[in-house]
């Protein structure tokens, strides 16, 4: 599909259900709302789901947004490369022939859409929405730029990651000239946290320790200090990052408690190592900087074996 044809497809369809992925981040988010409010601008009716519902810290992008009452037609998803990331709450829509139209940027998509617009070079979602909403020649609200910035900013991780291209700066560049208030938005998505999640970071740097003459360093997670914060599990996300903050570092490793002598583990790397490798010799893997693996026995056992691999790899 190309950008015209995505247009006739909006025309001639009505009454849209927009599906945004569990755990749903800023991409999702901003793509569905954004859609939303587009579809709407050209008297279509149209109605954001999420099988979780939609959390709170994305509160300004359904600010106003109430659910219309109709029979749905057309259903359209958004940043979801494969349906098992509906979730429970959407699952319904998983069957084949369910999803008309996929919006995505993800290179691994499933294809599992009647039809499927995919761009695995845009940094975001939201980025390929920009630049159709800007060929279909429609104005873009307020609301809708300040929508599609977060999903940019928040996939480009505030245009740092190595996915950031000079189409997200340019498409950023022309959003913050509508009235988004871009630098609140990225204070909240960015810098704002919980007082448990501060608790746990404090916990978490606690625990960390250095091998190989500190070029690794370890951090722990157990259920009993998750509970001791207080926070939701999905609050602990993103802490497999604070190793790597460390100068001179380049693998980080964060040990997190599943169950009881259950523990996975997050390797982060930097250019000279490969953290897939390092994960496969315990039966993960993931990507060349950011890789998975699970490993059983006890805490003191776990890090016995992560520090026999870290000896491993000549540091
Ligand atoms: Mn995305």
């Amino acid at each position: 599909m190309d950008f015209a044809e995505i247009g006739r497809f909006f025309e001639e369809h009505d009454c849209y259900s927009i599906l945004t992925h569990k755990s749903p981040d800023g991409d999702t988010l901003g793509a569905g709302f954004a859609l939303c409010a587009y579809l709407r601008s050209m008297g279509k009716k149209a109605n954001v789901l999420n099988g979780e519902g939609f959390p709170s810290r994305y509160s300004f992008m359904y600010e106003g947004y109430e659910p219309q009452d109709f029979e749905e037609k057309c259903v359209v998803a958004v940043d979801i490369a494969d349906t098992r990331l509906l979730g429970s709450g959407l699952a319904q829509y998983a069957e084949p022939g369910k999803i008309d139209l996929c919006i995505d940027h993800h290179i691994s998509n499933k294809y599992y859409a009647k039809q499927s617009y995919v761009d695995g070079e845009a940094s975001a979602a939201c980025l390929i929405l920009y630049e159709l909403f800007k060929e279909l020649g429609r104005p873009i609200s307020d609301l809708i730029a300040k929508c599609l910035y977060t999903g940019i900013a928040t996939d480009t991780g505030c245009f740092k990651y190595e996915n950031t291209t000079p189409k997200a700066h340019i498409a950023a560049s022309e959003l913050i000239q509508y009235d988004i208030g871009f630098s609140i938005i990225n204070r909240e998505m960015f810098d704002i946290k919980s007082k448990g999640r501060i608790a746990a970071e404090k916990l978490v740097m606690d625990s960390m320790e250095f091998l190989c003459g500190d070029k690794c360093a370890v951090i722990v997670m157990t259920t009993e200090m998750m509970d001791r914060c207080g926070i939701e599990p999905a609050e602990f996300e993103g802490m497999a990052s604070i190793p790597l903050s460390v100068e001179g570092i380049k693998i980080g490793i964060t040990i997190k408690q599943r169950h009881e002598n259950v523990y996975k583990l997050s390797v982060r790397t930097t250019e000279e190592l490969d953290a897939s490798r390092f994960c496969r010799q315990f039966g993960g893997g993931g990507h060349i900087r950011a890789a998975g693996c699970e490993i059983q026995g006890t805490l003191e056992e776990v890090k016995d074996k992560v520090a026999e691999a870290v000896m491993g790899l000549g540091l």
